[in-house]
């Protein structure tokens, strides 16, 4: 049994993207992180700050976007959506799964808050280098990995989408452009990232 504990239009959304991408059966529980007071307090037993995504696989829970899509993916192998271990590609792999959540989410996030800072005084560094690494990267190879989409292309396409059509952060470059256009011909995406299912944004 596999429960989803997700908030649509968060940080959940892309191991929402993934669950479909992966095709397994599972629940969702909508958590109102938008509440005046945050998501209940009832809600702290499953994640410790009250945050989404959380999920609970045969009664183990899970948090931490990069935990999360690891664990799903070495559990739920059968799509080949990430490199096993012993495969050259999963360093690569592990390590864009931590750069996102690391590095590409708090830059992205002090940029969206207008922070000024010392790159050295942060470990994400500056917003520049981290766009500059991830354009270098696609500008390469279709996918952060090369030439297959992984799950690690979920979190930094999902970074990349929302820096550029929700917060006007991140630059239309032509290598952003196409990457997303590449990633938008994925059903999963569209119907979890691009427009999500009513019932969910009404709760
Ligand atoms: N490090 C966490 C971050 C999760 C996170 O920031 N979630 C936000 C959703 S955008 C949240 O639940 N915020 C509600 C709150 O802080 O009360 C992860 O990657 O899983």
């Amino acid at each position: 049994m596999l429960t989803f504990y997700h908030a649509p239009r968060s940080r959940s959304s892309g191991i929402h993207w993934f669950l479909e991408e992966l095709g397994v059966s599972y629940e969702i529980e909508i958590v109102d992180i938008r509440a005046e007071n945050g998501a209940p307090e009832s809600y702290r037993a499953i994640h410790p700050h009250k945050k989404v995504p959380a999920i609970v696989h045969d009664g183990v829970v899970i948090t931490e976007r990069a935990a999360i899509t690891t664990y799903l993916a070495d559990t739920f192998p059968a799509r080949g959506l990430a490199p096993a271990i012993g495969d050259r590609r999963r360093g690569p792999y592990l390590t864009w799964l931590v750069y996102a959540d690391a590095v590409i989410d708090p830059a992205l996030a002090a940029k969206v808050q207008g922070w000024t800072y010392a790159p050295n005084a942060f470990s994400f560094g500056s917003f520049e280098d981290m766009l500059a690494h991830v354009e270098r990267t696609l500008s390469k190879s279709p996918y952060v990995l090369g030439d297959r989409f992984t799950a690690a292309d979920i979190p930094v396409a999902g970074a990349l989408f929302w820096g550029l059509n929700v917060f006007g952060l991140v630059p239309s470059r032509p290598v952003f452009l196409d990457y997303l256009a590449r990633i938008e011909e994925r059903p999963a995406f569209l119907r979890t990232i691009v427009q999500p299912p009513s019932e969910e944004l009404a709760a």
